[in-house]
């Protein structure tokens, strides 16, 4: 891909930028001197390292750093490493990675629910039925037992799984029967679930396992431990503590921050610190500090995952995915932005520094210079939530010239697996009969994923253009993390966006009411989408396995090791998932074509890479085809090929609505 075109300094002001709230931005004489990541991007070079890009850069050990190319002998690692070693090595390191972000997360909220258990903190055991259905899951009998009680034995079983060397995961369990048997032939059952992630490091280390075969099977099981086990842990406990889901209206993009009222968006990944932010939000005492500063109140709105949380149970705002979390500051209107873990990019301290901004960590795992850090803690949960919106409000009458562009969008989230059971099934018969019903009359053609992040090397707003094209095909789409924020800003998440999709899918969604894409909730809740296909399986009708659904997933703008992670796990779970604009392991043929294909004789699913949307939803249609006639439901439903002119047709017709009006607007 020719990236070098992307920066055209007499068109634009700056480079690279996907969206329009982000052009409006910083095209705007308010970012004057702003720099972002689009910025960086232009200015580091059209193309990343090669060696770096295509895993064959190894620094496991000081004889190196060996960058290794396939196929030279001369360009093998000092330690006589070739290029499958060591891109298999790195693909694991990366997996891990991911992994231990979600089991770190995972452990957290365990945390935090034992400690909610007992009472210690401001939140409740709010989802009693998903606690008694969790309890049976893990093999604990619920019968007559206080809620709380329950809850602490809930809570220490699953902790002790972080930790525990032999047997399983409860969680596992929750995979179709057949999976499980093909789980254990493979030998790719995670004993714990840090295990497998120290595990991996130890086998990377120099001189452990040098074949690559080897090494990714440990990849395999130490993703089941993330998507079967940790965030799976995550979710549910979640839920429990905060509220499972249920489809909620809300608005998303940067026009969400408001003129005339503290701006303070969460950012990162956990719920626990922005669930109290929320509550403390609207406690008397601090709407009445922030009116005494003119402010009207607390607008409280989020970035990346945090965001999405809030979002799924409280209808909380989202600002911006991952590509916009600098930008959102770059408006000179936000007071405070308070980051957990994960994905919050060095480059927002600078850009805070420029305005009044507050730049607040809370975690002692994530600290950043330049920012204040406001440690927080579940037992004093409302404190530190109150003394950080106390920040904020000081920093209201310091706001300067500002700009908040008129972009926003409306969405419907809250799709959690138990909304979307109901909503096809109803109340007293909550089942996904009718979706396999529909998918085997050929209505619905199958389901795709779109997940993970957005990332300033791709230009294009893929995860919307991707989205398009397979509704438009009468594929329904489930989304999470910033993949369903960029579909939710091209306006997909509504349900008027369901004359977008084919025929038959329409018809679908017509009688249950929902948009085509339904958004799933946050990076870990791609658990969600793992629970929902073992669902479809144990429904009846389209095969023993998830391996023989037809669906398929895709990352298509991934940034993160999480995503790497995210896709293992949904490939080893019996899934086919596309990444792009690029895949890992590219510097190994030899790797890059056991990811692809050895995978898929081992698993049912395998990788793989597409540059484009349309590339992509070609590769995911065909598998979908391919699955359907192997289930022998295959009536010629003929792929409807997208060209421009249809693009155009499909555009959102939804207009943004204007808000408010900064100066410099
Ligand atoms: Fe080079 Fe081998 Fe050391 Fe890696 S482990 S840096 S390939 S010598
Ligand atoms: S925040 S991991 S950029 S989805 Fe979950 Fe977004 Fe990817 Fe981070």
């Amino acid at each position: 891909m020719d990236t070098s075109k992307r920066f055209d300094k007499k068109r634009d002001k700056c480079p690279n930028i996907q969206c329009e709230s982000n052009r409006a931005v910083l095209r705007n004489e308010c970012s004057e001197g702003v720099s972002t990541a689009a910025h960086r991007v232009a200015k580091r070079g059209a193309m990343p390292c090669l060696f770096g890009k295509g895993g064959t850069c190894c620094h496991n050990c000081n004889m190196g750093p060996c960058q290794i190319i396939e196929g030279v002998e001369d360009m093998q690692g000092v330690c006589g490493a070739t290029a499958a070693t060591v891109a298999a090595r790195t693909f694991c390191r990366m997996v891990a990675g991911g992994s231990s972000a979600h089991m770190d997360h995972g452990r957290g909220v365990v945390l935090a629910f034992l400690a909610t258990a007992r009472g210690e903190t401001p939140y409740e055991i709010k989802d009693t039925i998903k606690l008694r259905e969790t309890a049976l899951r893990v093999g604990i009998d619920p019968a007559e037992k206080d809620p709380r009680d329950l809850a602490i034995e809930v809570g220490n079983k699953l902790l002790s799984e972080f930790g525990q060397q032999t047997g399983m995961p409860s969680f596992i369990k929750r995979a179709p029967k057949a999976r499980q048997e093909l789980w254990a032939r493979r030998g790719v059952i995670p004993r714990g679930i840090d295990r497998e992630v120290v595990e991996i490091m130890h086998r990377t280390h120099i001189g452990v396992d040098q074949e690559h075969k080897s090494l990714l099977s440990q990849a395999a099981r130490c993703s089941l431990a993330d998507g079967w086990a940790a965030s799976m842990i995550a979710t549910e406990l979640s839920d429990i503590m905060f509220g499972t889901p249920v489809p909620i209206r809300s608005r998303v993009d940067i026009g969400v921050l408001k003129e005339d009222e503290v701006n303070i968006t969460v950012h990162g990944h956990e719920p626990v610190l922005a669930e109290a932010l929320a509550m403390a939000a609207s406690d008397p005492e601090i709407v009445k500090a922030a009116k005494k500063v003119g402010a009207k109140g607390i607008n409280l709105t989020g970035v990346c995952c945090t965001g999405t949380e809030v979002l799924m149970r409280r209808g909380i705002p989202v600002a911006g995915s991952f590509i916009q979390q600098e930008v959102v500051l770059a408006t000179g209107a936000v007071e405070a932005m308070v980051v957990d873990v994960q994905c919050i990019m060095q480059g927002v301290s600078p850009v805070a520094d420029k305005f009044h901004t507050e730049l607040i960590t809370t975690s002692d795992k994530a600290k950043i210079p330049g920012a204040t850090h406001i440690q927080f803690d579940d037992h004093r949960a409302m404190d530190v939530a109150k003394e950080i919106i106390t920040h904020a409000i000081k920093r209201y009458p310091d706001r300067g010239r500002h700009f908040i562009p008129k972009f926003r969008m409306d969405l419907v989230a809250g799709f959690s697996h138990e909304t979307i059971n109901y909503l096809l099934g109803g109340r007293f018969r909550a089942s996904y009969r009718p979706l396999n019903d529909n998918i085997i009359n050929g209505r619905i053609r199958g389901v795709a994923a779109i997940v993970g992040c957005d990332n300033y090397r791709v230009m294009d707003e893929v995860h919307a253009e991707l989205a398009k094209e397979l509704i438009a095909n009468d594929v329904l789409v489930v989304a999470t993390g910033c993949a369903a924020t960029g579909a939710a800003r091209a306006g997909l998440l509504v349900p008027e966006a369901m004359d977008m999709a084919g025929d038959g899918l329409k018809e679908v969604l017509e009688a249950v009411g929902c948009p085509p894409v339904l958004h799933m909730g946050s990076c870990v809740d791609n658990s969600r989408i793992l629970i929902a296909a073992a669902e479809m399986v144990n429904t009846g009708g389209l095969g023993n396995d998830i391996s023989d659904l037809p669906i398929a997933g895709s990352s298509p703008q991934w940034m993160s090791e999480k995503a790497v992670s995210i896709g293992q796990y949904c490939v080893t779970s019996g899934v086919y998932v596309v990444f792009g604009p690029n895949f890992p392991t590219s510097g190994s043929k030899i790797v890059t074509d056991y990811c692809f294909n050895g995978m898929a004789d081992l698993y049912g699913g395998g990788w793989g890479v597409g540059e484009t949307s349309n590339e992509i939803a070609s590769k995911m249609i065909d598998h979908i085809n391919q699955k359907r006639q192997d289930l022998g439901l295959d009536k010629k439903k003929e792929r409807v090929l997208f060209d421009m002119a249809m693009r155009r047709e499909l555009e959102a017709t939804h207009l943004h609505d204007v808000g408010c009006k900064g100066p410099g607007q």
